[in-house]
């Protein structure tokens, strides 16, 4: 599906891969190429603007790491303004938050798989998810339609609702709906008719039965074959009826894979699955990283520039701890380290590299400090002159209400922030006396004053 695209980023992508210096130039002809491959994939054209924006913006700011190449940090930035253009990390489950029985309702233009899909999402909910689905056709346009619907619920090993002949399609959507509240069902699927262009009497059809049903999910099924057509139906659709979730069929096809990347910025809607083969198997949730990565044929390099972060960040806190163990820590080291705890969502990075702290790490994850907390901090110590930073000693009630007042916050917040710092500071001298013997000896309780030590803090 996405194979000519994928070659041509990949073709973009060889000649930066090892180089050692990127200039504007390069930057921008690279930049010119993914535009030609993303249109060349009939991707929406403001789609393609945006991207290439993006990635111009971010490629210009970027800090560049010792450990990846330019050329590597950028394909990582392509990469990562591919993974949220196609709606951000992670699939989009569907929303089964509602009353049972939960209505999905399946909606799309003649042919696009909506009875397919209808069949497919039934087997997957009935056997993934443990569901007691029923199945009901509200298609009275095609003959043979419920039949047709009927046949894929026996091959899913899912009941349908029986054919009432000459039933409108909103008659047989509240059938269903009561059907379903009669027998327990868990989730009702509501297959409608297509028609061959989006026209006032589907459109109304629709919104009948959406309004008697009020679905948990109305799903938009498109199909991907029909590259920027399926961008303006899904357009439509969800202007006259608002879809919460877009299914893409015939992803197994050899489409140029550029509904798949507009689908999102265009309709606000995620994509929730992709349907890629006639079987009931063939529907798989829509992973926007698994599907970016498979577009860029990446994985390597993105994991690698990820890598690179990682020990950057691991470097800087293997030389905080360095300088902890050392007894030589000043405020700026402590606003290093807050800035660390805050990037990686734990407070614990730093202790617990030093030997034996455990114990003392389980006590500040316990100290509740949020990241709103540790950001003010930050800019507490920020406020500091670089002389402050080094001799906190110096502070007193005129230099605290400045920095109190740089900071946006109080000078009681910056006498609690230098308490924390003595604390730390009393902690890591502690440990300098006791040295690794005295802390097998004594334990942690050696180590700890009030503030640690105690269930309070
Ligand atoms: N290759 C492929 N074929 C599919 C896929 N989904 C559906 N089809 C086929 O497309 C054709 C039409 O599918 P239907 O599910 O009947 O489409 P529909 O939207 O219900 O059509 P109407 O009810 O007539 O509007 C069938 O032959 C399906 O087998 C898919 O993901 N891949
Ligand atoms: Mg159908």
């Amino acid at each position: 599906m996405f194979d000519s695209l994928s070659d041509k980023l990949n073709s973009t992508f060889d000649r930066f891969r090892g180089r050692g210096t990127l200039d504007a130039e390069d930057v921008a002809e690279a930049l010119r190429e993914i535009r030609l491959a993303l249109l060349d994939a009939d991707v929406a054209l403001p789609v393609v603007k945006d991207f290439i924006a993006r990635v111009r913006e971010r490629a210009s700011g970027a800090e560049v790491m010792d450990s990846v190449t330019p050329g590597q940090q950028v394909i990582k930035i392509v990469n990562d303004s591919m993974v949220e253009a196609l709606g951000g990390a992670g699939a989009v489950p569907l929303n089964l938050n509602a009353v049972a029985p939960v209505p999905i309702l399946l909606v799309g233009l003649q042919g696009s798989g909506k009875t397919t899909t209808a069949g497919k999402l039934a087997l997957r909910l009935a056997q993934k998810a443990r569901k007691k689905v029923l199945l009901a056709s509200l298609d009275t346009q095609r003959p043979a339609a419920q039949d047709q619907l009927a046949q894929l619920a026996t091959r899913a090993g899912v009941p349908s609702l029986p054919i009432v002949a000459g039933q409108t399609p909103l008659e047989i959507a509240r059938r269903a709906l009561d059907v379903g509240r009669r027998e327990v069902y868990d989730i009702v699927i509501l297959d409608t008719a297509g028609r061959l262009s989006i026209d006032q009497a589907l459109m109304d059809e629709v919104k009948s039965v959406r309004d008697a049903t009020s679905p948990a999910e109305t799903l938009l099924v498109v199909d991907a074959m029909t590259g920027q057509d399926a961008v303006n139906t899904a357009r439509a659709f969800n202007e006259a009826l608002g879809v919460s979730g877009i299914v893409l069929t015939r992803m197994d096809g050899d489409a140029r894979g550029g509904a798949a990347l507009s689908m999102r910025a265009i309709t606000g809607a995620p994509i929730k699955f992709t349907g890629s083969g006639e079987k009931l198997d063939a529907l798989e949730e829509f992973h926007p990283e698994r599907v970016a990565s498979r577009i860029l044929g990446l994985g390597d390099v993105v994991g690698l520039v990820e890598k690179a972060a990682e020990t950057l960040d691991q470097e800087e806190a293997e030389a905080l701890a360095a300088k902890m163990a050392r007894g030589k820590f000043d405020l700026e080291d402590y606003r290093k380290q807050l800035n660390q705890i805050s990037k990686m969502g734990s407070l614990s990075s730093i202790v617990g590299m030093l030997p034996g702290m455990g114990q003392l790490k389980d006590q500040l994850g316990k100290a509740n400090l949020d990241s709103s907390v540790l950001k003010r901090q930050v800019a507490i110590i920020s406020s500091m002159t670089k002389t402050e930073r080094a001799k906190p000693d110096i502070l007193k009630a005129s230099r605290k209400k400045r920095i109190a007042a740089g900071s946006g916050t109080s000078v009681q917040e910056v006498n609690k922030l230098l308490k924390n710092f003595d604390d730390i500071s009393d902690m890591m001298k502690r440990m300098q006396k006791l040295g690794q013997k005295g802390l097998m000896r004594h334990g942690m309780s050696a180590l700890m004053p009030g503030r640690f030590g105690g269930a309070k803090h």
